[in-house]
């Protein structure tokens, strides 16, 4: 495992700032202690996210050259339609410019008032469509997933009882939204024999399955090293088994597929197909574009092709997990086991002093960006957000800060500095404060809040 190296060379290089503490304090004070709200060009290492900010390839750099900008029926389109039937395996395509233009199209077609929508831990945008459009989303994810030491291989499954029982109680529900690999919980991948039995589940009640696709290569890959049986499958053909098991999928190709932006919603139902092209017209564009130029959709295509190496995928992994095992050597705590897209540092922990109204995840945040210009990603009670009902903070269990790894786009020594700054504001964690927020919008708060730190007036 240690003699990995990436499977690429660089061919272009980006010149990345070098910023004083100074600098960076007079920059968070001006982005309200968001993360979100910095410039890219004050920060020197940007792990805010993976998606929309991978390095392309020079074949997919080249396949934007051969864009066909028709307004409809692009070559590209056909193209595109044509590898995300033989990677993913469904029958209907339609290309939306990113995850959540799918989740935004397939909620409103499926959820209607007062459904209630089952499934592995919420996703900030995905919830947030099934509840305008009228729908509750229940979290059914095993146990294990809420607590960041537990080992459990597979914390991305589905607790069976915890499902069953939400469906018998539940009026209607239109779908099962099944992640893989679960974002919120730490990049955790569900297993094959936890979906075959969801499957089964849902089947034994006429419910769809639908796959939120953004990282389901990465979870394929982990079901290849841990689950027994898949050992000498390739994550292709996973990935295609995974699929096979549900009825459709939303898609932020803005992850596994390797490009800046885009994404699709793939059902094998032909009316549902239909109506979803329909709705594509009203929010995204004509269904053989969806909001994306032809050029997107060619390179989408090639880097499908490019995301199911089994080398790819397998280095892309091994080198989060080798940020992880260095934070972990210099005693920072981290969700285990380290996830396919990120490592998350255990905020709860690391400022057991600070309470979760004063944002601790969001202070460690702003620490780490002070310490060495790294941007991270707060996922806690900030982007938990309020309860729609009682208007209420919602307090997840994970009060976590992301440290989420582009592909193909850092060096190991990048990230050898970045675990040895977070190990700094780790030493002293003691001396810190939480934060007030003083701005509040009322979508996903975390993009835009603003905050003070409650040690200054
Ligand atoms: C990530 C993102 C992008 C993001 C979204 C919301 C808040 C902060 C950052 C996007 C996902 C995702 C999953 C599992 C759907 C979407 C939406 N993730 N499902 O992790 O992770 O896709 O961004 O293309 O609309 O930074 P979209």
């Amino acid at each position: 495992m240690d003699d990995w190296f990436e499977p690429y060379k660089i061919k272009a290089v980006e010149h990345i700032p070098i910023t004083t503490p100074e600098q960076r304090r007079a920059a968070l004070d001006e982005a309200g202690w968001n993360t979100f709200l910095l410039r890219s060009d004050q920060v020197t290492i940007d792990l805010l996210t993976d998606s929309g900010t991978s390095a392309m390839s020079d074949r997919q750099w080249a396949a934007l050259m051969i864009g066909d900008e028709a307004y409809a029926g692009s070559r590209n389109f056909y193209r595109f339609e044509e590898t995300v039937r033989r990677f993913y395996g469904y029958r209907h395509v339609i290309p939306t410019h990113q995850g959540r233009g799918a989740e935004h199209i397939l909620s409103e077609m499926l959820i209607r008032e007062g459904d209630i929508v089952p499934g592995n831990m919420y996703f900030t945008t995905t919830r947030l469509h099934q509840e305008l459009a009228g729908g509750t989303f229940v979290d059914v994810i095993c146990d294990e997933a809420h607590d960041p030491a537990d080992q459990h291989p597979f914390k991305g499954d589905v607790n069976l009882e915890k499902l069953e029982k939400v469906i018998e109680q539940a009026d209607r529900v239109p779908y099962l939204s099944v992640a893989g690999t679960v974002n919120m919980a730490g990049g955790q991948p569900i297993s094959m024999a936890n979906l075959h039995a969801v499957r089964e589940i849902a089947e034994s009640h006429g419910i769809m399955v639908i796959l939120d696709a953004a990282r389901a290569v990465e979870n394929a890959a982990f079901i290849q090293e841990r689950e027994q049986g898949y050992a000498d499958r390739s994550v292709a053909e996973i990935l295609l088994d995974i699929c096979a098991l549900t009825d459709g999928c939303t898609m932020s190709a803005k992850k596994d597929s390797l490009v800046n932006i885009g994404g699709w919603l793939a059902l094998n139902d032909p009316d549902l197909a239909a109506e979803a092209r329909n709705l594509c017209v009203v929010y995204e564009g004509l269904h053989t574009y969806g909001g994306l130029a032809g050029r997107d959709l060619e390179a989408i295509a090639v880097g499908i092709e490019e995301s199911v190496d089994d080398v790819h995928i397998r280095t892309r992994i091994l080198q989060v997990r080798e940020l992880g095992e260095r934070l972990q050597a210099a005693g920072v705590p981290i969700v285990e086991p380290i996830g396919g897209h990120a490592v998350f540092l255990d905020a709860r922990r690391i400022y057991a002093h600070i309470p979760q109204e004063a944002f601790p995840a969001q202070r460690l945040a702003g620490e780490i960006y002070l310490g060495s210009g790294t941007r991270t990603m707060e996922r806690g009670i900030v982007s938990a957000g309020r309860d729609p009902e009682t208007g209420e903070h919602r307090r997840p269990a994970l009060e976590l800060v992301r440290i989420t790894v582009p592909r193909r786009v850092y060096t190991s020594r990048h990230l050898a500095a970045v675990a040895r700054s977070v190990a700094e504001v780790h030493e002293r964690r003691e001396r810190t404060r939480g934060l007030e927020m003083v701005f509040e919008p009322a979508y996903l708060r975390f993009f835009q809040a603003r905050f003070r730190p409650l040690e200054y007036p």
